[in-house]
């Protein structure tokens, strides 16, 4: 009786963990082939690499087809680490041009079976929009992760080099089965303890389970890392004493981690330190690090995020002090460029630096993480906004100009093209704290690897492997996750306003911010300028002319009232409340609208995803349920505060068929 109770047991529990859907697969719900199937097939691979053996690992478990032939051919350089693959489902062959090719082959191969596509005649060459497709941790030390909103960090200090968290292997297979295959460990702001011999033989730990999975690790470092740490007199790029410590710590790292990527710095921004403080120049800081690195093949990501308080708009700041330096940069340095010239808002425009650096390589820095966007409580599905920039047509060598062609070597060829963004990945079960922020992880490395995919299919496939491949089902959620990005712009701030987050945590609204004392560009009032007579920011040539940083034709644009786009015009302009709008309401009203709109929006969403109850499992439909309440909940408090807010400047009445503020 004993026993059959303790059978039963075993069997519920195996039975709950089988089927307990916490989201920790991600969209690797991959079954393993019968042994039956597995009997009578043949999986080989002419390479003995790690990665080679992965990728044959992989297929192997899981590939239900009959014979797959890997196979490496040094001469195919055009590949990249892409592959090519031919034949049909029981007969494919496999080839690259680097082992990581045949893994992304294997994922490439497995995606297909897994949304249910024909495997017949296969005739596919992929070769990645980008060398480098990388994440941005900003994970400290002790483990907090700055903007991070999925728990703590995944790195396990404390325990690392000694003992490994299987996550770390999950998180590499994840990265690679979409392509990424370099990872940045630390915060930009980092510690100068990251280059400490403890924490490089720790950071040995990780890069030796990544390796398998094709992808590199890279660090941020802090600038003054040689005064703190090793005690010089100062960080000065050009002292000799600076520059040997560099050398030095270079080395012993090479001595542990062969491959290793290269450095990312934040320098003199937002209280950094950085060549600056030594009369330096960011290119003479870039390329001391640059000059070092070179013989390993290694690169430095520069960051352009600077601005500080003065009276000069913010917007402009970063071109006004790297265009001037464009030429001076070493051939092994890239300029880290944030998508909008602002700070990762749910709408910019593009960075005046894309296309405006003529002699120097160049790449996007997305943010995957919400911290615009209402962390990991609000579902908004981002490639629609990474998608939105890299389409963006910077005119700044004609027409076709666009970010993307500028930054993946097509028209600015470049030793290597790289793309990156601020990861969202924490040590909650999930990993992304909302199961749909999963879903930017996902479409971020799918866009790294292929810019011109579109946001729909990339949600579709997403769709299919994380939920469910029933043809009515991916349309209903496919079509929530492509509106919510407008719906957060919307709900947020529409119509190019910006900025107007809560001090600091940057969670909810606070367009009436004045926290005394502190930095004027970090006060909402800077950004929308709202007064009696209008909001928005001028940033014509009446005002702080940062559209004389676009090429003519986009700066015609965006600065003519009459042509710029309804999404950008309180970015560009200082718009009267009465102003006829392009709907012929006033702009009042339609912000009014807009507001309302975006509740509206997040209102359907709910709609959508209770009709889905029966099709999702219980535990993601009731997650996702209760965040869609929150955003649903935070939605209205964004339109009621802001509307109150502006109405003590535009004195007009909000209109009577709008959502009356509570
Ligand atoms: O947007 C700001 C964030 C900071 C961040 C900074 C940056 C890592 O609020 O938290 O610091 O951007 O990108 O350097």
């Amino acid at each position: 009786m004993m026993k059959i109770r303790l059978l039963l047991l075993f069997f519920i529990f195996s039975f709950s963990c089988l089927y307990a859907e916490d989201g920790s697969k991600l969209w690797l719900r991959y079954t393993p082939v019968s042994k039956e199937m597995a009997k009578n097939r043949s999986i080989t691979a002419d390479a003995k690499n790690p990665v080679a053996v992965q990728a044959q690992h992989e297929l192997a478990t899981f590939w239900k087809g009959q014979s797959i032939d890997l196979k490496l051919d040094k001469k195919l350089t055009h590949l990249k680490d892409g592959f090519k693959i031919t034949g049909h489902r029981d007969r494919i062959k496999v080839t690259a041009h680097e082992p990581a090719g045949l893994l992304y082959a294997a994922y490439h191969l497995l995606q297909l079976q897994e949304t249910d596509q024909q495997v017949l005649n296969l005739n596919v060459e992929e070769i990645p929009s980008f060398n480098i497709r990388m994440l941005n941790h900003w994970d400290n030390l002790d483990r907090t992760v700055e903007r991070g909103y999925a728990g703590y960090s995944l790195w396990q200090w404390d325990d690392l080099p000694g003992q490994l968290s299987p996550r770390y292997e999950a998180y590499a297979r994840a990265n690679a089965s979409i392509g990424i295959n370099a990872t940045v460990i630390n915060n930009v702001n980092a510690s100068p303890q990251i280059l400490s011999s403890e924490y490089l033989l720790k950071l040995k730990g990780l890069s030796d389970v990544f390796r398998r999975y094709g992808i590199k690790v890279y660090l941020s470092v802090n600038f003054s890392s040689p005064k703190i740490l090793g005690g010089t007199s100062d960080s000065d790029p050009l002292n000799p004493q600076v520059i040997l410590w560099w050398k030095n710590k270079v080395k012993e790292i090479y001595s542990v981690i062969p491959d290793f990527g290269g450095f990312l710095v934040k320098a003199n921004s937002e209280g950094q330190p950085g060549p600056q403080d030594y009369g330096r120049t960011h290119a003479e800081g870039a390329n001391m690090l640059a000059a070092i690195l070179k013989p390993y093949q290694a690169l430095v990501m520069w960051r352009a995020f600077v601005y500080n308080p003065s009276t000069e708009d913010r917007a402009k700041q970063a071109y006004q002090e790297f265009v001037p330096l464009d030429g001076q940069f070493s051939d092994n340095v890239i300029i880290q460029i944030k998508n909008g010239p602002i700070d990762f808002q749910p709408r910019e425009p593009f960075n005046p630096l894309f296309g405006a650096l003529k002699k120097s390589h160049e790449m996007v820095e997305f943010q995957i993480t919400q911290e615009y966007l209402g962390f990991s409580n609000h579902l908004v599905y981002l490639a629609p906004l990474f998608q939105e920039t890299l389409d963006h047509d910077t005119y700044a060598d004609g027409k076709g100009s666009t970010v993307a062609r500028f930054t993946d070597g097509t028209l600015r060829p470049a030793r290597k093209t790289a793309i990156a963004a601020v990861a969202n990945i924490g040590d909650d079960t999930n990993w992304t704290g909302h199961h749909f922020a999963q879903a930017n992880w996902y479409a971020y490395g799918r866009l790294a690897w292929n810019h011109q995919l579109a946001s729909e299919q990339i949600a579709e496939e997403w769709i299919a492997m994380t939920f469910s491949k029933d043809k009515q089902f991916i349309a209903a959620v496919k079509e929530m996750m492509m509106t919510s990005r407008e719906a957060a712009v919307n709900y947020m701030m529409p119509l190019g306003l910006h900025h107007i987050f809560a001090f600091d945590h940057h969670y909810g609204p606070e367009p009436w911010g004045d926290q005394k004392g502190g930095r004027p560009d970090w006060m909402p009032w800077y950004y929308h300028q709202a007064d009696t007579i209008g909001v928005g920011f001028d940033r014509t040539a009446r005002g702080s002319n940062a559209i004389s940083q676009y090429s003519p034709h986009v700066a015609n644009i965006y600065g003519d009232i009459l042509l710029c786009p309804d999404q950008y015009l309180l970015w560009f302009h200082h718009v009267p409340w009465h102003y006829t709008m392009k709907s012929g309401l006033s702009l009042w009203d339609e912000l009014c609208y807009q507001y309302d709109l975006g509740v509206k929006q997040v209102r359907d969403m709910q709609k959508v995803w209770d009709r889905l109850e029966n099709q999702v499992d219980q535990q993601r439909f009731a997650e996702v349920q209760s965040k869609l309440k929150i955003q649903a909940k935070d939605a209205v408090w964004w339109k009621d505060a802001c509307l109150l807010y502006f109405q003590t400047y535009s004195k007009r009445p909000i209109p009577y068929d709008i959502e009356r503020p509570v």
